[in-house]
C-alpha cells in the first residue's frame, strides 16, 4: 500500500507519536505497519485553511482539543428572617435540617438574625438556593411558625 493511494490519511510516525500523541483513534495502515500509523478525526494545524494549495503550515501535528470553557453559575444566599414568636429552637432544627449545620452553628446563627433581623444560611445555584428556601417556608408553614427565608443575589457572582 503506498501513501500516495491514501491521499486523505494523515500519517506520522510512529516513534513521533508514541511520546507526543495522544492515545486512541489510532490505528496500524500500510505494508511496513511497524513505522506508520493512521490519525483518526484529529484536527490539524491547516485544517482553518481552506486554500488546499497553501498547504506549507501543515505539519502533521495532532493539535489537543480546546478546554471545554465552563462558567461558574451565579450564585444566591438563603436569607432568614427574624420574628417575634418562631422559637429559637425551631430555626436552630431547620439550620441544621435543610442547612446541615451542626449544633454550635445553627445556634450562632439563629442568634445573628435574633439579634440582627437576618442572617445567611447558605449560598447556591439559584435552583438550589430556591429550592432551600421554599422547603424552609413550607417545614415552618406546616408547624404554624412564622418563620419566612427569602434568596437574594450574593454579592460576588463573578
Ligand atoms: N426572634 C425569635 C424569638 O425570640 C427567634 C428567631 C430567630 C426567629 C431567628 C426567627 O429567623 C429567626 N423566639
Amino acid at each position: 500500500m503506498s501513501l500516495q493511494a491514501k491521499p486523505k490519511e494523515q500519517l506520522i510516525s510512529s516513534q513521533w507519536r508514541s511520546s507526543n500523541a495522544p492515545t486512541g483513534d489510532v490505528s496500524l495502515i500500510g505494508s511496513d505497519a511497524s513505522r506508520w500509523i493512521r490519525v483518526t478525526e484529529a484536527p490539524r494545524l491547516a485544517d482553518h485553511d481552506d486554500d488546499p494549495g497553501e498547504r506549507q503550515g501543515d505539519t502533521g501535528l495532532i493539535v489537543a482539543p480546546e478546554k471545554p470553557k465552563l462558567a461558574k453559575p451565579p450564585l444566591w444566599k438563603v436569607v432568614m428572617l427574624n420574628d417575634d414568636y418562631t422559637p429559637m429552637e425551631f430555626v436552630v432544627e431547620v439550620l441544621q435540617t435543610f442547612f446541615g449545620m451542626n449544633g454550635e452553628k445553627a445556634t450562632q446563627i439563629m442568634l445573628m438574625v435574633h439579634r440582627t433581623g437576618k442572617g445567611t444560611c447558605g449560598i447556591y445555584p439559584k435552583d438550589i438556593a430556591e429550592t432551600k428556601c421554599a422547603q424552609v417556608n413550607q417545614y415552618a408553614q406546616e408547624n404554624q411558625h412564622p418563620l419566612v427565608s427569602e434568596i437574594e443575589p450574593a454579592d460576588d457572582e463573578s
